[in-house]
């Protein structure tokens, strides 16, 4: 755990700070690209701007770690789904087919990744050695939700996910893909993973252990095994952080809006914590932002925390707004 902490740390400071989304559609340096590339996977497989693109928050902000700009839907993608992102309406998946998705093997799987390994070499190159290069990957569920087109409410996820006969086997497949990937992100230079499990909190309670804690505990178990440092971020899941964590014992756990701070500290031990903050508290004055970080800061002062938000940044907020917090921590 306390090796998480070394690897994102800025040294002259001791202290950390990065952004999840931080390289998006908030930077007009980002729109910019995007604006000239509608095709979101064609992009996200052009090796050279997608590390152009992971380094602009970097050289805006001077951030201490960069994340490679990919998609957690690129291994979908590599398994045989085509995928399109729709403007304003998000992603969307060809229908899910067995009979194409269990005939993939690991070997074209890597081949059809490996622009997103080529960005990860040049990125880690072009990186100034103190800073740290982050990959990443969906957890099963919240990759499922996608690859079954779950529109997310509860009646959906009973009818078409929890009663598919093959999901248990879709599962133990994604995981094995899934940690491929992280091995080739990692032997192509990167130096942590961050696993995100975006829907876990759609997850009857009946079904958590099986549907999150279970799949996280086996990608964690092979990251522990190959020394690979590793941050979960099981959002929405509310109290049963505790248990999540004392299950898959992560190396870092990202806090969501929703879990108060002093709880996080007195319930979450052995882990480093992450970020917390609510992303729309950008929209809101210097002075609610700053008593909001002071917050956070304040808590998890004498524990090992790496400044984050408790979500994304938002596609419509200020890049100041978001300079004058770097700032706020850096000078705190
Ligand atoms: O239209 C655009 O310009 C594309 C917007 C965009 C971007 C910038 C998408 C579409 N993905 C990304 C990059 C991305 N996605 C990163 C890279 C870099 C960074 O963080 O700076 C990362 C880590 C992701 C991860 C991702 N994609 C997640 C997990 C994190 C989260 O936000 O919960 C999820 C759920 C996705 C799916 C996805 N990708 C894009 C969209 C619009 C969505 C759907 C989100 C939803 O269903 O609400």
């Amino acid at each position: 755990m306390s090796n998480l902490k070394n690897i994102l740390i800025n040294r002259k400071s001791c202290k950390s700070i990065w952004f999840m989304r931080q390289a998006g559609r908030y930077l007009p340096e980002f729109r910019k690209i995007r604006n000239k590339n509608s095709n979101f996977i064609k992009l996200c497989l052009n090796s050279e701007l997608s590390s152009e693109i992971s380094l602009q928050p970097i050289k805006r902000f001077d951030l201490d770690s960069a994340i490679i700009f990919s998609d957690i839907l690129m291994v979908p993608y590599a398994l045989g789904q085509n995928v399109s992102f729709v403007k304003d309406k998000g992603p969307k998946l060809s229908k899910f087919d067995p009979n194409i998705f269990f005939k993939n093997d690991e070997s074209s799987f890597s081949k059809k990744l490996k622009p997103v390994y080529q960005a990860i070499k040049i990125t880690r190159k072009k990186l100034r050695r103190e800073k740290s290069l982050i990959c990443f990957i969906g957890a099963p569920w919240t990759l499922l939700i996608y690859m079954f087109g779950i529109k997310k409410n509860d009646k959906e996820i009973n009818s078409t996910v929890l009663k598919n006969k093959n999901l248990n086997k879709v599962l133990e497949e994604l995981i094995k893909y899934l940690c491929l990937h992280i091995k080739n992100q990692i032997e192509a230079g990167a130096d942590v993973v961050q696993i995100f499990d975006s829907w876990a909190g759609l997850i009857p309670s009946n079904r958590i252990k099986d549907y999150c804690f279970i799949p996280n505990e086996k990608i964690v178990e092979f990251c522990r095994k190959e020394k690979i440092p590793n941050i979960c971020f099981p959002k929405g899941i509310k109290e049963k952080y505790k248990e999540f964590n004392n299950i898959v014992r992560p190396d870092g756990i990202n806090l969501d809006p929703e879990i108060d701070p002093l709880w996080a500290k007195e319930n979450l031990k052995k882990v480093v914590l992450q970020g917390g903050m609510d992303p729309k508290i950008l929209f809101k004055t210097d002075k609610e932002i700053n008593d909001k970080a002071t917050k956070y800061i304040q808590t998890f002062k004498d524990i090992p925390y790496i400044f984050n938000l408790g979500h994304g940044l938002l596609p419509n907020t200020d890049p100041d707004k978001v300079l004058s917090l770097i700032n706020f921590y850096r000078n705190y």
